[in-house]
């Protein structure tokens, strides 16, 4: 084989290496591009779930989140409730109380910015939006205090805003609840 027909040889391996990359490639950007069109047709054609709403003008003085009946409650049904309102810069209640290994509802709402809280390294995270009840269900593992710091930037007392919270044991939590009042471990 002369030079020549082996420097022709190798290029034409070369294009063809390419020609397939460049379809390769282009198939990805293809399947990447559909899948967005996919999802963001699957997500438009989604009602969103749970949308609840609340008149931030009157929350103080009106419906489930004035202030004597924010904190914990033992339903008659057995179910935990624990309502809360957040507002620049604290939560009310300062302090929660919940029980060990018994599923919790929180329902909260905010009355002037976006905050929102974690409890310690649990998975109770969520987002507090003023005219909005956010909610959400989850059990405490262990007995103990943890902290609930606001994990939304709100305004320059930020990062003062701190609750928080009591995992009883069950048996004391039941105990406790068994007057049927709101509860939160805030000193009086
Ligand atoms: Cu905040």
């Amino acid at each position: 084989m002369s030079a020549t027909s082996a420097e022709h040889a190798s290029e034409g391996i070369a294009v063809a290496a390419e020609r397939r990359w460049a379809i390769i490639v282009v198939f990805i950007i293809g399947l990447l591009v559909l899948m967005m069109i996919v999802m963001a047709l699957h997500w438009a054609a989604m009602p969103p779930s749970r949308v609840e709403t609340v008149d931030v003008k009157t929350v103080h003085i009106k419906g489930e989140f004035v202030e004597s009946n924010l904190g914990t409650v033992l339903e008659p049904d057995g179910k935990v409730t624990v309502r809360l309102i957040a507002q620049q810069y604290s939560f009310v209640p300062q302090c929660i109380v919940v029980p060990e290994g018994m599923p919790v509802t929180f329902r909260g709402t905010a009355t002037d910015a976006i905050h929102g809280f974690v409890v310690g390294r649990t998975n109770a995270n969520t987002m507090l939006v003023p005219g909005f009840v956010s909610t959400f269900t989850m059990t405490f593992p262990k007995a103990g205090e943890q902290l609930m710091p606001c994990h939304e930037y709100c305004g320059t007392g930020h990062e003062a805003m701190w609750a928080h919270v009591q995992v009883l044991p069950r048996d004391d939590f039941l105990a406790k609840a068994r007057s049927g009042e709101r509860m939160s471990c805030v000193p009086r």
